[in-house]
């Protein structure tokens, strides 16, 4: 049999006029590809860094950095190239990330860095404590210059060298599941500005837009079976496709000074007011993953599709979107039918999404998923049965019942008090709260 062909460009790639921090299958699923449909795409390249190793880096190097968009639907998959990837780079690059965000031509950075990648302390601020960030602190005090490896702190040296040359304004636009993303960016760049180079503080206020997005599209970890399949379908080889659901959604608050790609072309929607998205997206969709992560291995399943064939999941994903659907700002036959359509995502049995690579840093997610609803209904002086299945499910997974924890935050989590804790102290002296969750939890074990 012939060698397949390999994956090559047929013209060159766009200017690079992006820069996106968080080379992963989500960004190549969602902003690139928002930037690849948008109508003015040829000006719009992008030069993506990986979050730690350059393994991504290399692969998508070897191809010229094009990869198969995989779009799979519940009754066959579309495929499409992307190639709005420019250039492609490791997390230890550092000299050409300072080098590109400089250049007055990069007219902002995206982000995916995943909740925990932000360093966010418990109050939401920077957490300095964490050894990671303090090194990095320590590191920008020392030389602007010096090589620096948490998000935050890349920005910020990106920023230093921008105002050094006179880079001009840009947008930074993070797109990880956190409300109100661009404020928090900007509270972590100021705080760690403050401490780390305090003289740049009045060049971030005069010349940095902290852009606010919500971003949606289920995308799931590519299979070596993915890989098979687009060999034989396409007969080339792409050792780094992204398999994704039709959906997509990204709503954007904020402006670009130095300029965007025309993505409402390709449905992006602009607002003023992000929140009532925001809350549908983390709420509805990600609180019901959530929920789904931590119970249903409980139960014997392994994916999303799974679950929710489940009458018994099927009942308290319905309790969940009952107690969050009436918070969400907006119109309840909006949310509603909102709900129906993530059932039908939710049912695709095509994509596999794993509850494994959901359950993933669970501290970090359940804050912004689930607590939200749970406090609006204490404050209601009810005991929300939905959201604390969640935390429950979220104990019982902690305690080794469940998929495996990866979450660098939990260790010392023994009981549900060290559980509330660790998500919210305030919540901890609740104790009809308490009670409740230990019954759930005894529940759920029994399943
Ligand atoms: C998921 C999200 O892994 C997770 O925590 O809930 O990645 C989810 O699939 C996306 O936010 C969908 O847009």
């Amino acid at each position: 049999m012939s060698e397949p062909r390999p994956l090559m460009r047929d013209r060159p790639a766009p200017p690079v006029r992006i820069v996106h921090l968080g080379l992963g299958n989500f960004f190549r699923a969602h902003q690139a590809w928002y930037t690849a449909h948008a109508t003015d795409a040829d000006d719009w390249g992008i030069a993506a860094f990986t979050g730690r190793g350059p393994a991504t880096a290399d692969i998508l190097n070897a191809q010229e950095g094009l990869y198969t968009l995989v779009t799979r639907a519940p009754g066959g998959d579309e495929f499409e190239t992307v190639s709005t990837l420019s250039a492609r780079h490791g997390a230890d690059d550092h000299g050409r990330w300072v080098r590109y965000l400089a250049s007055p031509e990069v007219a902002m950075v995206t982000m995916t860095v995943t909740e925990s990648g932000y360093t966010r302390g418990g109050d939401g601020g920077l957490d300095r404590e964490m050894p990671s960030v303090a090194k990095d602190i320590a590191a920008l005090r020392a030389d602007p210059r010096a090589v620096v490896g948490t998000a935050v702190a890349r920005v910020v040296a990106g920023l230093a060298a921008r105002a050094a040359a006179g880079g001009g304004p840009i947008a930074l636009v993070p797109c990880d599941n956190l409300p109100d993303n661009g404020a928090v960016l900007a509270r972590l760049v100021r705080e760690f500005t403050d401490t780390a180079l305090p003289a740049l503080g009045g060049w971030i206020d005069a010349n940095v837009s902290f852009v606010t997005s919500a971003v949606d599209r289920i995308t799931p970890a590519t299979t070596p079976d993915d890989v098979v399949a687009i060999e034989s379908a396409l007969g080339y080889r792409d050792a780094a496709p992204v398999v994704t659901e039709p959906f997509r959604e990204w709503v954007l608050c904020g402006d670009f000074p130095a300029g965007r790609p025309r993505w409402e072309a390709a449905g992006a929607v602009f607002t003023t007011d992000i929140a009532p998205y925001e809350q549908r997206k983390l709420w509805l969709l990600n609180g019901a993953h959530s929920l789904l992560a931590y119970t249903a291995p409980l139960r014997g399943h392994r994916t999303v599709g799974e679950a929710v064939e489940d009458p018994v999941c099927q009942v308290w994903l319905e309790q969940w979107w009952r107690e969050a659907g009436p918070y969400v700002g907006l119109p309840d036959a909006e949310v509603r039918s909102y709900q129906r359509a993530l059932l039908d995502r939710f049912s695709n049995r095509r994509m596999r999404h794993q509850l494994a690579q959901i359950a993933m840093d669970g501290s970090q997610k359940l804050p912004v998923r689930v607590l939200p609803v749970l406090r609006h209904e204490r404050a209601a002086g009810r005991v929300p049965a939905g959201a604390v299945r969640a935390i429950a499910g979220w104990v019982c997974h902690l305690l080794g019942n469940g998929v495996p924890v990866t979450d660098p935050r939990v260790p010392g989590v023994r009981d549900v008090g060290s559980a509330l804790a660790l998500l919210d102290p305030a919540l901890v002296p609740d104790r009809d709260l308490r009670v409740a969750i230990e019954e759930e939890v005894r529940r759920l074990q029994g399943h």
